[in-house]
């Protein structure tokens, strides 16, 4: 906290944002003050340009650095969590074994990269963003995403888990929180049954249970719930 009562870790974003949760599921684990200052990043204002050169969210500000201005941020929610664990070391979310380290930011990297894209880009966007536009949901695309891109992604997040309790050593780290506030990206949209991937859908459940997993999320629920009160059946 800062003279003002005030947290020092900002995050620009919206909770709708699987990037912006996961960053806000790293603060809430390690018992991090945070606020979210909401910023609509299809149409951002030009001091959030200035910070955010690929015009993404989230973006962190921490005002112990500077409380204005390009000093003090940092763009990009795996910069942003390597620099939370710095700051606030307890609990570990990057295992201290290190394969176990290289395994969990490899894991945060396939769901940033793989996950994300199929499930954001295929899934969430071609449904609520026609919706929220007014227009019909493109709920064939959608579909053929589940049918033909996720289950390749299914495939290695099932093997990678390999039926233990946590992607990356034997405790949660960061790997644990970006691929269930991802995956909960489809979540948003539509029903994710992964009963033929029994170790995910293990881990998905338990996950969903964490007060930093849930907590977000029901925050995005309730911005989409608005305009889309019910989740789409893509099987
Ligand atoms: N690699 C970035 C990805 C961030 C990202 O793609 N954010 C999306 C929202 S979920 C965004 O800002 N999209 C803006 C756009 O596509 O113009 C991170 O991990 O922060």
């Amino acid at each position: 906290m800062n003279d003002n009562d005030r947290p020092d870790l900002v995050i620009y974003g919206s909770p709708v944002s699987p990037f912006v949760r996961k960053v806000a599921g790293v603060a809430i684990e390690k018992d991090v003050p945070f606020e979210i200052e909401e910023v609509n990043v299809f149409n951002p204002p030009q001091w959030f340009r200035d910070i955010s050169p690929m015009k993404r969210i989230p973006v962190l500000r921490d005002r112990s650095v500077a409380e204005e201005g390009p000093e003090g941020t940092i763009a990009d929610s795996s910069a942003i969590c390597a620099m939370i664990e710095a700051k606030h070391p307890e609990p570990a979310l990057y295992p201290a074994d290190p394969h176990a380290r290289g395994r969990a930011i490899w894991i945060e990297e396939y769901a940033d990269t793989a996950l994300a894209p199929a499930g954001g880009l295929g899934i969430f966007r071609p449904i609520f963003f026609a919706v929220s536009k007014g227009e019909e949901p493109d709920v064939e695309r959608a579909r053929a995403t589940w049918a033909e891109q996720m289950p390749p992604v299914f495939d290695y997040l099932e093997s990678a888990l390999g039926g233990r309790d946590f992607f990356a050593g034997d405790a949660l780290s960061i790997a644990d929180i970006s691929v269930t506030t991802i995956l909960m990206q489809i979540a948003l949209v539509a029903h994710v049954p992964l009963d033929i991937w029994p170790a995910l859908a293990a881990h998905y459940e338990a996950m969903q249970k964490r007060p930093s997993i849930a907590g977000p999320y029901a925050q995005a629920d309730r911005a989409i719930r608005k305009a889309l009160p019910e989740r789409f059946d893509l099987t």
